[in-house]
């Protein structure tokens, strides 16, 4: 093999996720390590991850835990289906995810991504109220700027224009809620903003026009990740609780990004004390370490299919990999570093700091609003006027180029860094935008 210094000798073949690969290919960017609070280039140049990979590496990169139970389990049994067979490490995987989830959120189903999970959770609730006797209720509803994976199900209720418009016609069947997102009146709130709980009488709108009998189920994110760190207005969820509540609509939490402690709290759910009917998970339940996803039902929808189903088989549904052994692994030795290492109450501590230092960047160039719940927040620019997301992308590229990584959303900069983030390097990530920004143009 020809020695490129650990660089590939070919950019051509891989086409790139979510990616200008054009772009790319003309201006690579790599890092070849990890470990920590860090990435490392091929250079051996030390990036500080400011987005936990892609808000999922919580515990921090390469956590020798993780590292040797997934070492371990490899050479144990490397993959087992679940269809009509059984391994342990699955249902132990299960009960642990069951004991962390709230209330009777007490089963799950194990998918491989944020996307399965999403469409996953969407048949479940559909074929939950046809088991009841309830079939006409298949309308789906999501919200303006939410993001749910790119599955045709998860663009379909999704709300970023540019993950629908080139995929035809969608699910048929679906609704929108309108965003929360209101800077004219929320710019620079700390934590949950002010105003905007009566946006969650959309719902009643939407009713309204379809009548509950089409409904089936109402997904969110607690806190909108991708459309650029949107944290619901005081009241907005327990509102939406309360609609479903009355129109026997199910209310479906998308927490891949909020759940494991990135609130400072197991889950979202827990954060606000509004409890959804299902939860989608992903990313840090395995810190990312093996590709896992999974959904958490209540107790009366798996018992409401497990006696109304009209089939041996209550759900006709699932993935080669579900379950997968190296991912049950990373999962077990993760939540076991979650636990020993008290990661979700060090990110409660943390968030105040974390919170501070954001909105002092608050009066910098360009900066439009700041906006932060837990250990996540985001940094809005000004778009330019004939090239809006250009200015948030020159950010971008400045911060890697001074070594922290950012995530890009348009001219939004999202920061979700591993809870294990020290104070200094939370100086270090906002000192290093001070700088970008006034670099930009
Ligand atoms: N739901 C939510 C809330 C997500 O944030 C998914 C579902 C899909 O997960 P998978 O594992 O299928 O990617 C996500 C994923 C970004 C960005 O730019 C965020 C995600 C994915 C890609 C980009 O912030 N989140």
């Amino acid at each position: 093999m020809p020695d490129h210094g650990g660089l590939p000798n070919s950019l051509d073949a891989y086409w790139m996720p979510f990616t200008s690969n054009r772009r790319f290919k003309a201006d690579p960017r790599f890092v070849t390590r990890a470990q920590g609070m860090f990435y490392y280039g091929p250079d051996g140049r030390e990036i500080l991850d400011g987005v936990a990979g892609l808000w999922a590496v919580n515990c921090g990169h390469s956590h020798p835990k993780i590292v040797e139970a997934i070492r371990k389990q490899a050479g144990e049994l490397d993959y087992a289906t679940n269809f009509n067979l059984g391994h342990p490490l699955a249902f132990e995987f299960a009960s642990r995810v069951a004991d962390l989830l709230p209330g009777d959120l007490d089963h799950v189903f194990f998918t491989n991504s944020g996307s399965e999970s999403v469409d996953t959770a969407l048949k479940i609730a559909l074929a939950y109220h046809r088991a009841r006797g309830k079939g006409t209720k298949t309308r789906l509803i999501g919200r303006e700027r939410g993001y749910h994976g790119v599955g045709f199900g998860g663009i379909s209720v999704g709300g970023l224009v540019k993950n629908r418009m080139y995929f035809g016609g969608l699910l048929t069947g679906t609704d929108h809620l309108r965003t929360t997102h209101d800077i004219a009146r929320n710019a620079f709130s700390r934590g949950l903003p002010p105003h905007g709980v009566e946006l969650a009488e959309e719902l009643e709108r939407i009713v309204a026009l379809h009548d509950a009998s089409n409904i089936a189920a109402v997904i969110v994110e607690p806190v909108a990740g991708s459309a650029g760190v949107l944290p619901p207005p005081k009241g907005y969820l327990e509102r939406l609780r309360a609609i479903c509540d009355r129109h026997d609509i199910l209310l479906i939490f998308d927490e891949v990004i909020t759940g494991f402690g990135r609130l400072g709290a197991s889950f979202g759910a827990d954060y606000f004390g509004v409890q959804p009917d299902l939860l989608t998970m992903a990313k840090g339940i395995t810190n990312a370490a093996v590709p896992m996803g999974a959904v958490g039902a209540r107790k009366h929808i798996y018992d409401a299919m497990m006696e109304g189903a009209d089939a041996p088989i209550e759900l006709f549904h699932g993935y080669t990999y579900s379950g997968h052994p190296l991912a049950c692994a990373a999962g077990l030795a993760t939540f076991d570093v979650y636990r020993d290492e008290g990661l979700f109450e060090r990110a409660a501590r943390m968030a105040p700091v974390f919170e501070e230092a954001l909105h002092s960047l608050k009066g910098c160039r360009h900066v439009i609003d700041v906006r932060n719940v837990g250990m996540m927040g985001a940094v809005e620019l000004q778009p330019r006027e004939d090239a809006p997301t250009a200015r948030g992308a020159e950010a971008y590229r400045r911060a890697f180029d001074a070594g922290l990584l950012a995530r890009v959303t348009g001219d939004t900069l999202a920061f979700s860094p591993p809870l294990v983030i020290e104070e200094g390097q939370i100086g270090r990530l906002v000192e290093t935008m001070r700088k970008v920004l006034e670099a930009t143009d």
